[in-house]
């Protein structure tokens, strides 16, 4: 699991793009197509090519209403995927220790656990061990009922204190804070308001003085800003468009679906700011 790894900022700058691979049957993005692991290899070299920093393989929806996966099952969706990956950047998004073990021991780099080290508490053990890079994100409730009428007083300084107390937590744990990255959870268990807000106001996560991890690719707020009010997903270029704003405002890995058009973007909003 190799030495001491680079704090994140310099291993991933900003900005710096995470491909999304999903090895599940019912993503919210529509994207489940890569349940056979050769389609979801074959997409991650892809995104790879096309110039993600890190793609992260999933086998568990965490989509609103979505149940969770058994263990078994979850292995049998991402291991296959990770074997193929052998060697490239690799990030598992899981909850849960025996998944991330396991995704470890076949050479990913980073745990992104949705969960933020409150869903399996041998999770923060095997982070800690494994030396590796890590995810903490922001979620109100469970993925069954977190778009149940979501409500805060205010958002950012609540998300911002959580944060701040699940870092503190990983450190006591073991983890190397500057293996950190920190993630406002666009979507789960907030309304369009609350995830405009989050990105508006994303200089008070800096605050916390880690890097900011966005994911509101496709994400449902993005077509009801477009003016669809049962909108399920967002379009590609609104994506571009939230990574974008993000990155103005301090963001420094964007979690997408749509690499090329990410990067491409990414890079010429890097260039303004240089
Ligand atoms: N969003 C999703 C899943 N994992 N991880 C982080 N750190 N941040 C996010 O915003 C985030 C995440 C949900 O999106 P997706 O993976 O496309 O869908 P699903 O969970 O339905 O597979």
């Amino acid at each position: 699991m190799g030495g001491m790894r680079a704090p994140i900022e310099e291993r991933f700058p900003r900005p710096s793009v995470m491909g999304v691979v999903n090895v599940t049957p019912d993503s919210f993005s529509g994207d489940g197509i890569y349940l056979r692991p050769e389609a979801a290899v074959a997409e991650a070299f892809r995104m790879l090519a096309a110039g993600a920093a890190i793609v992260d393989v999933g086998g568990e929806s965490t989509r609103p209403g979505s149940e969770g996966v058994p263990l078994a099952e979850e292995l049998r969706r991402v291991v296959p995927v990770l074997e193929g990956l052998a060697g490239e950047p690799v990030s598992i998004d899981t909850s849960k220790a025996e998944v991330a073990r396991r995704a470890l021991e076949l050479g990913a780099e980073m745990v992104n656990d949705v969960t933020a080290l409150r869903g399996d508490p041998e999770l923060a053990a095997v982070v800690a061990d494994g030396g590796c890079y890590l995810c903490l994100m922001h979620m109100l409730g469970s993925p069954r009922t977190m778009q149940d009428n979501p409500r805060y007083d205010d958002v950012v300084s609540e998300v911002k204190a959580f944060l701040e107390e699940r870092l503190a937590f990983a450190v006591r744990e073991g983890v190397r804070e500057e293996l950190v990255c920190l993630d406002p959870g666009i979507g789960f268990g907030k309304t369009v308001e609350h995830n405009l807000e989050l990105v508006r106001r994303l200089d008070e996560l800096r605050a916390i003085g880690r890097p900011i991890l966005v994911g509101f690719s496709r994400k449902s707020s993005l077509g009801r800003i477009l003016g669809d009010p049962s909108a399920r997903t967002g379009t590609t270029a609104a994506s571009v468009g939230i990574a974008v704003a993000a990155f103005e405002r301090g963001a420094t890995i964007l979690r997408a679906h749509d690499v090329r058009e990410h990067v491409e973007a990414l890079r010429v909003a890097a260039a303004v700011a240089a």
